[in-house]
C-alpha cells in the first residue's frame, strides 16, 4: 500500500526547497541503499537528508527508527541496540561512535533514484522511541496502515487539502512532527515549511511570504506566540491553527483567539494511538477540550475498578481507546504490550478524562504522576531517576513534573546525595540523556517521604 499520495507541493526546511520530483528521486536512491533491512535508524535533524531518509525508508518499506540528534550517548545507545537498526542514515560529516551502525551518507545519494518496494498496511513504518514511567524508552512499532488511517481521518477532521500550506517547526523524531508535519503532508500532497524551530517570529514569516495557511505547534508555541501579538497577528490570515501533544491553556487559547481571529482547533494523541480526538475545521472549539473522536475511533472511560463511568461531563475516568489508527506492540516488549490493553481490547492511554453527553473529551490529567510533559515532550520519571542514581555520590532520587508557565510542566528532582551541587547533577544528567530530559530544577534534600512499604510518596514530596 502507498502512503504517499500521488502528487503534491514543494518541501521547503533549513533553508532548502524540495521539489516533489525530486524528493522522490533522492529518496528512492536511499531505498536503494537500504533495500532489505530489517530496520535503518535516521539521525533525525530538522533537514532535507533527515525527509529524504525517512521517504526513502517508507518507498524501501523499511521500518525506520528517528534518533533525537541530541540524545545523549546512553539514550542513543539504547534505542541503536534494542531496535537492532542495521544502518545510520545521516548527512555525510555525521561520524557514527564505536559500535554504532555503518552510516549511508544521504547527502551523497543521487536524485534520480527509481526504486519502490511492495509493502503491505500491516508492515512496520516507524519504531518511534517514547518514555514509560519507568526504565528505558520504548519501541513503539506503528504500521502503514495505521500511519494512513490516522493522517486520513485527520485530512477530513481539518479539511486538509494540496490547496494548504503546512508551516511547523516542530523536532522529526516524533509522532506530531514527523508523521503529522512531514508524511501528513507528503500523504495530502500540501506544500511544507518546516522553519527549523517553531519560533513565533518563524511562524509569522511563513505565514506572510510563505503562504502557510495550516498551522501546527505545541502549547508552549502557542503561548509563546500569543505573547507576541506582532507574530500573532501575522497569522490572522492562516485557515486554522492547530494545537496538541499537551494541554493548551484556557487563557493562552483565548488570548490567541483574539489576536489572530482563529480559535485554535485543540486535537488529542499519543505515540502508540496517533491523533484519536479531535475539534473539526467545521465546527465548534472550545478552551479546556480536545473535541471528538474522530472517524473509526472509538472511546470510553473506565473507573479504577475497571467499571463504567457515565458520559455527564463531569465524572473522570481513564480514557480508553479503540481504532484502527492503534500501534502493533511496543518491540521486544510483550509484557507491557499486553499490560497496556484491557482483557477485552482496549488501549489504555494512561490519561483521566471526562466525555460530555454531546461527545466532547477533556483531558483533566494522567493515571500516573510518572510521566511528565514538558514543552510537549513526553518524559518518564524512572529514566532521568536512574540517569541521576549512576551518580557515585547520589543516594536517592525521585522526579516529578511541576508547574511552569512556558513548558505547562518542567522535570524537578528530588535528590539525597552527598558532596554534590545541584548544577552539576543537571549537568550529569545532561551527559546521558537528551536536553529536554534534564531536570531544571534539583532540591538537595535529606530524605524522601516514604510510605509503610518503603515506597516514596511522590505527592508529599517538598523541597
Ligand atoms: C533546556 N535548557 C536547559 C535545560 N533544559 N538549560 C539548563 N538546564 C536545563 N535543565 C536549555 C535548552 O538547551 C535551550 O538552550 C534553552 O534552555 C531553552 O530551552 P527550552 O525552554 O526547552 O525551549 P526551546 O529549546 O525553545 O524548546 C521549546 C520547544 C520544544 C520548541 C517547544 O520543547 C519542542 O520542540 N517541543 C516539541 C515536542 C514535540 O514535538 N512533542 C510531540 C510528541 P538553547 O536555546 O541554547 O538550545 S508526539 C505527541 O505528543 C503526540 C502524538 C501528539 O499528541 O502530538
Ligand atoms: P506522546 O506519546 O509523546 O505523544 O504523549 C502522549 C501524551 O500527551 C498523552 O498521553 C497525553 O497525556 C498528552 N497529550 C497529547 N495531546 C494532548 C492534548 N491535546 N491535551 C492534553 N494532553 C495531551
Amino acid at each position: 500500500m502507498d502512503l504517499l499520495g500521488e502528487s503534491g507541493g514543494p518541501v521547503r526546511i533549513a533553508g532548502r526547497e524540495l521539489g516533489r520530483d525530486e524528493l522522490l528521486g533522492w529518496a528512492s536512491a536511499v531505498a536503494a541503499e537500504i533495500r532489505g533491512a530489517d530496520s535503518v535508524a535516521v539521525h533525525a535533524t530538522a533537514t532535507a537528508e533527515t525527509v529524504a531518509a525517512v521517504v526513502g525508508g517508507v518507498l524501501a518499506g523499511v521500518p525506520v527508527v528517528p534518533l533525537p540528534p541530541d540524545s545523549g550517548p546512553a539514550e542513543r545507545a539504547h534505542i541503536l541496540g534494542d531496535s537492532g537498526a542495521s544502518l545510520l542514515l545521516a548527512a555525510g560529516d555525521v561520524k557514527p561512535a564505536e559500535g554504532e551502525p555503518p552510516l549511508i551518507p544521504v547527502d551523497a545519494l543521487p536524485r534520480n533514484g527509481s526504486t519502490r518496494a511492495q509493502a503491505d498496511a500491516g508492515d512496520t513504518a516507524m519504531i518511534l522511541y517514547t518514555s514509560g514511567t519507568t526504565g528505558a524508552p520504548k519501541g513503539v512499532l506503528i504500521s502503514r496502515g495505521a500511519i494512513a488511517a490516522g493522517l486520513d481521518a485527520l485530512a477530513e477532521a481539518w479539511a486538509w487539502t494540496p490547496e494548504d500550506v503546512l508551516v511547523h517547526g516542530l523536532p522529526l523524531f516524533h509522532v506530531h512532527g514527523l508523521v503529522l508535519g512531514v508524511l501528513g503532508a507528503l500523504r495530502v500532497g500540501s506544500p511544507l515549511v518546516h522553519t527549523g524551530r517553531p519560533k513565533p517570529e518563524a511562524y509569522a514569516a511563513a505565514a506572510q511570504d510563505g503562504g502557510g495557511s495550516l498551522f501546527f505547534g505545541v502549547p508552549t508555541v502557542w503561548s509563546r506566540t500569543a505573547a507576541d501579538p506582532a507574530a500573532a497577528r501575522a497569522l490572522r490570515g492562516a485557515r486554522l491553527l492547530v494545537s496538541g501533544s499537551a494541554p493548551l491553556p484556557v487563557p493562552v487559547f483565548e488570548r490567541l483567539a483574539d489576536l489572530t481571529g482563529h480559535r485554535p482547533v485543540e486535537r488529542y494523541g499519543m505515540t502508540e494511538t496517533l491523533i484519536t480526538v479531535s475539534a473539526r475545521a467545521g465546527g465548534d472549539r472550545r478552551p479546556g477540550y480536545v473535541g471528538t473522536p474522530l472517524p473509526g475511533v472509538e472511546t470510553r472511560l473506565a473507573a479504577e475498578d475497571g467499571g463504567p463511568v457515565p458520559r455527564d461531563g463531569e465524572t473522570p475516568g481513564e480514557l480508553h481507546v479503540r481504532a484502527p489508527l492503534l500501534f502493533k506492540g511496543y518491540l521486544n516488549r510483550p509484557d507491557a504490550t499486553a499490560e497496556s490493553f484491557t482483557g477485552d481490547g482496549w488501549f489504555r492511554t494512561g490519561d483521566i478524562a471526562t466525555i460530555g453527553p454531546d461527545g466532547w473529551h477533556r483531558i483533566v490529567g494522567r493515571a500516573s504522576t510518572d510521566l511528565i510533559k514538558s514543552g510537549g515532550y513526553r518524559i518518564g520519571a524512572g529514566e532521568i531517576e536512574n540517569a541521576l542514581l549512576a551518580h557515585p555520590a547520589v543516594r536517592e532520587a525521585a522526579v516529578v513534573g511541576t508547574p511552569h508557565d512556558d513548558l505547562g510542566e518542567q522535570v524537578t528532582a528530588y535528590v539525597v546525595a552527598d558532596g554534590v551541587g545541584e548544577t552539576q547533577l543537571i549537568d550529569f544528567v545532561a551527559g546521558s540523556l537528551s536536553v529536554h530530559k534534564r531536570p531544571r530544577v534539583v532540591h538537595l534534600v535529606d530524605s524522601l517521604p516514604r510510605n509503610a512499604m518503603g515506597k516514596v510518596v511522590k505527592t508529599r514530596l517538598t523541597p
